[in-house]
């Protein structure tokens, strides 16, 4: 082996402590052990539970964040009410998460690389993405995906864990062009059942890639619970699997999955390779509006969440520091609102867009049934005159 190979085959497999024990009779050795660390910084009174870090001492910081949560909760009310009233196609809200996507984006830099499932846009705000664009997305116009501001993030992901072995790679290229960026994937409790999870982690892990991986652990994948999710005990420790760091947050305390972020991302860019973060929180709201929670969860678990929720958190410990009182979050209030709606008009005066559109960016030239069901979507139309037309041909083509 050459004196290279030998040294990163060294720095990959640190010296195995073996703890010689009994146990049944024979001898056995410990070969490894490993913990799993939970940070909290503001319980869920908002009082500090250890000393801050410098960010949470100075209102001029923590503010934004307050902002940003209390925005994404006045826009997923709306977006809500939009699609009651056949606005916007299916939404997946983000009530009771917020800390999460604001705590985890507001850590990235602007170089960085977002890759989001569906719930994120709590995140996107942080990253420059507009309401308006996320009201496109829901509305099933995909230049919604087409974020102005943050160009080299990634779209929506729906497909559950996908999005992990994109982020993986992402993360190695940029290792591979010896950029200084860092990659963000952000995914929920059940994506970390998929294969696609274990794969991602573990090539990240394997190529030292910088790249942060963020469970979202709302507790629910639909109406499975996380106790049928999975035997584990955290999901922070699949981690271990892949031979990068798991860590538990508290993920109704922005503060706390602010600074875990910014660690894990210094680490990242650093060289030090990827990370893999599992924030608790709690899904207030149902999976989606095609969804009624109601069906399948006790009332009384969501009134005992709602206690732990993450906005009133931050505000007590903006009262607390004597930064944040009624009048304040009153303005607060009429000024989010008044963004909300400036979104919704902006998304509601867009023109539609072209009725094939939606087959744009899939292959770069259409399978056979596909190009049928362009035909068909034309023929559809909104002013499109022959609807009735060709029914025989429409079926087969709908099932080609
Ligand atoms: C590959 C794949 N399988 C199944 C689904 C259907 N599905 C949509 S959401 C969901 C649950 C996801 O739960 P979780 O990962 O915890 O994310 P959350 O919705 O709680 O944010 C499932 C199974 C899907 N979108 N993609
Ligand atoms: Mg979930």
């Amino acid at each position: 082996m050459k004196r290279k190979e030998k040294r990163e085959e060294k720095r990959r497999q640190p010296p195995v402590q073996r703890l010689e024990h009994k146990n049944k009779g024979h001898s056995m050795a410990t070969v490894a052990t490993f913990d799993i660390e939970y940070t909290q910084f503001l319980d869920p009174q908002g009082e500090p539970t250890q000393a801050l870090p410098a960010f949470a001492l100075d209102p001029e910081a923590l503010l934004p964040l307050y902002r940003a949560m209390v925005l994404t909760r006045q826009f997923d009310l709306k977006a809500i009410a939009l699609q009651r009233t056949g606005q916007i196609g299916t939404f997946a809200s983000a009530l009771g998460q917020e800390a999460v996507g604001v705590g985890v984006a507001s850590a990235m830099r602007a170089q960085d690389v977002l890759v989001p499932s569906y719930r994120d846009h709590a995140a996107q705000f942080q990253r420059g993405v507009s309401m308006t664009e996320s009201l496109l997305y829901w509305g099933g116009d995909e230049r919604g995906n087409a974020f102005a501001a943050a160009p080299h993030d990634f779209a929506n992901c729906v497909p559950i864990g996908n999005q992990v072995c994109h982020a993986a790679g992402i993360a190695y290229a940029m290792k591979l062009r010896r950029e200084p960026r860092a990659t963000v994937c952000l995914l929920g409790d059940g994506g970390t059942s998929k294969g696609d999870f274990y794969e991602g982690m573990n090539m990240a892990g394997a190529w030292h890639a910088p790249l942060v991986l963020v469970v979202n652990n709302n507790q629910w994948a639909i109406s499975m619970p996380r106790s049928q999710q999975t035997a584990a005990r955290t999901l922070a420790q699949k981690a271990i699997a892949a031979g990068i760091p798991g860590l538990q947050v508290d993920g109704n305390d922005v503060v706390a999955v602010r600074q875990v972020t910014l660690d894990a991302l210094e680490r990242a860019r650093g060289g030090g390779g990827a990370t893999l973060i599992e924030a608790i929180t709690y899904r207030l709201g149902d999976h989606t509006t095609a969804d009624d929670a109601s069906r399948y969860r006790d009332s009384e678990q969501v009134r005992q969440h709602w206690l732990l929720e993450p906005v009133a958190r931050l505000r007590n410990y903006l009262l607390r520091l004597g930064a944040w009182d009624a009048p304040r979050e009153d303005a607060l209030a009429k000024d989010c609102a008044a963004q909300v709606a400036a979104a919704v008009q902006a998304y509601l005066a867009t023109p539609l867009p072209e009725t094939a559109a939606m087959f744009d960016c899939l292959y770069a030239s259409l399978p056979k049934a596909l190009a049928g069901q362009v035909a068909t979507a034309h023929r559809f139309a909104p002013g499109a005159q022959d609807k009735g037309k060709d029914k025989d041909n429409e079926s087969e083509q709908d099932h080609g």
